[in-house]
């Protein structure tokens, strides 16, 4: 058994004017949140509102020693600012703080990404943004990223002892990136015999802890980890999932957003994203019982046009419904990209599966056809503009089934059955 070690922090950040102090509260909540995955608890929360910026320290002299005495009453070791810091700026903190430890908003995340890692891609991603980013934030006090212990801390991936001579980072870090770029390979080669396959493919998107493993689970058994932290899944999981009118298509599990996601962790996870980029619709998930749902959305939206994963079909889904009062079995259809459902209560999953099939298909139906004998001709005009899957000939005529466009189903209305 791990040792569960609950670490307090102070959670510190500027804001630029009063005006922005809203914002900077939600960023804090998120960082709160995030503090929690990482077996942390928030202590206190510092805001300085000034439109100057410290290059030294961040936060102004007053407001550092104000920081400090917090510490220093409380017995507190930790402060967490929610932007990032430089090497330099770390330096000065913790110099002025005299004695805790200073880390920010991207090194909390690299840690739970650390944690949360099973895959050895993962593994190896992680440890090169660590060796990237927090490393050279923690070298001039000797200190090693191990020293964390059980609490929250930079554990690197595998316990990895992360040394600090720059020689050995170098090398090391040149080892991580060809392991990375073969198996960034492999998955291309995959992907290839995927896209060979034909399968329509859906990547899970939102943001993290939205529910998407839960759907993921929900439509394929996949049995995906699904738990109640932020970055509970880093590895991508794709599944086969069967729609109504039995079209196939391959349904995949991704890393979840966060606002200010660390860009050294993007770079670091592409080729896992990159899972978003090839697909073919988006399902974004978002929960309904998050009052930022819709900023959630945005921010989702903003990361995948930056992954160039934009500009495609995209299903909005909103989850966690079941918390809503009154919410129908059968779930709700706002239009045909939006719908409410629950994930865990299965509410609304068949509306999905035939709202996702009306977009896989793209407005294309398949429709069971009657031609009289007489009518033969029809059939080998209907090849040339739908796909016909399967003929079959009865006393009294042929019956087809075929998928049809709309304009094809209205030049054939008088020959589609309606059962
Ligand atoms: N009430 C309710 N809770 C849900 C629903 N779907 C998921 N959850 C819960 O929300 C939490 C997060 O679910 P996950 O499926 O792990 O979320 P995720 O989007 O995969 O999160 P990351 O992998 O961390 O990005 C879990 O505690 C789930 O049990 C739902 O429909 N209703
Ligand atoms: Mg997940």
């Amino acid at each position: 058994m791990e040792e569960i070690v609950v670490r307090r922090a102070v959670l510190v950040s500027i804001a630029g004017s009063a005006r922005d102090l809203a914002e900077v509260e939600k960023s804090l909540d998120e960082l709160a949140r995030l503090l929690d995955t990482a077996g942390g608890e928030e202590y206190a929360r510092v805001v300085q509102v000034k439109d100057s910026f410290d290059v030294r320290t961040c936060i102004g002299t007053g407001k550092v020693r104000e920081v400090a005495e917090l510490c220093r009453g409380a017995d507190i070791d930790l402060v967490i600012f929610d932007f990032e810091l430089t090497p330099a700026q770390i330096r000065n903190l913790e110099q002025d703080l005299d004695g805790p430890e200073v880390i920010d908003r991207s090194m909390l995340i690299l840690d739970i990404f650390a944690h949360h890692a099973t895959t050895g891609e993962g593994k190896l991603q992680v440890e090169l943004a660590q060796l990237k980013y927090t490393a050279p934030r923690l070298v001039g006090k000797g200190k090693a990223l191990s020293r964390l212990g059980g609490g929250i801390g930079t554990r690197g991936p595998g316990e990895t002892k992360l040394e600090t001579d720059k020689r050995h980072l170098r090398e090391r870090m040149n080892s991580l990136e060809r392991q990375l770029e073969e198996l960034s390979h492999n998955r291309e080669v995959m992907r290839a015999a995927r896209d060979r396959s034909g399968i329509p493919k859906v990547a899970i998107v939102g943001y993290t802890n939205a529910g998407k493993s839960t759907l993921l689970n929900a439509l394929t058994d996949a049995g995906v980890l699904s738990q109640d932290k932020l970055f509970a899944t880093l590895d991508p999981t794709t599944r086969r999932l069967t729609l109504p009118s039995g079209e196939e298509v391959l349904l995949t599990d991704t890393v979840g957003f966060i606002r200010k996601l660390p860009h050294h962790l993007i770079h670091a996870f592409r080729s896992t994203l990159d899972e978003a980029r090839y697909a073919d619709i988006l399902m974004i998930v978002s929960d309904v019982t998050d009052p930022e749902a819709e900023e959630h959305i945005a921010v989702t939206e903003e990361l995948l046009d930056e992954l160039g994963a934009s500009g495609k079909p995209v299903l909005y889904v909103y989850n966690k419904c079941d918390q809503l009062p009154d919410f129908p079995e059968s779930g709700i259809k706002k239009d045909e990209t939006r719908i409410y459902i629950s994930a865990e209560s299965s509410a609304g999953l068949t509306l999905l599966l035939e709202t996702l099939e009306a977009i896989v298909l793209g407005g294309k139906e398949r429709v069971t056809l009657f031609f009289t004998y007489a009518e033969q001709g029809k059939i080998s005009a209907l090849h040339s503009e739908a796909t016909v899957e399967a003929i079959e000939y009865g006393e009294e005529g042929v019956l087809v089934t075929a998928v049809l466009d709309e304009k094809c189903r209205g030049r054939y209305a008088s020959n589609i059955r309606h059962e």
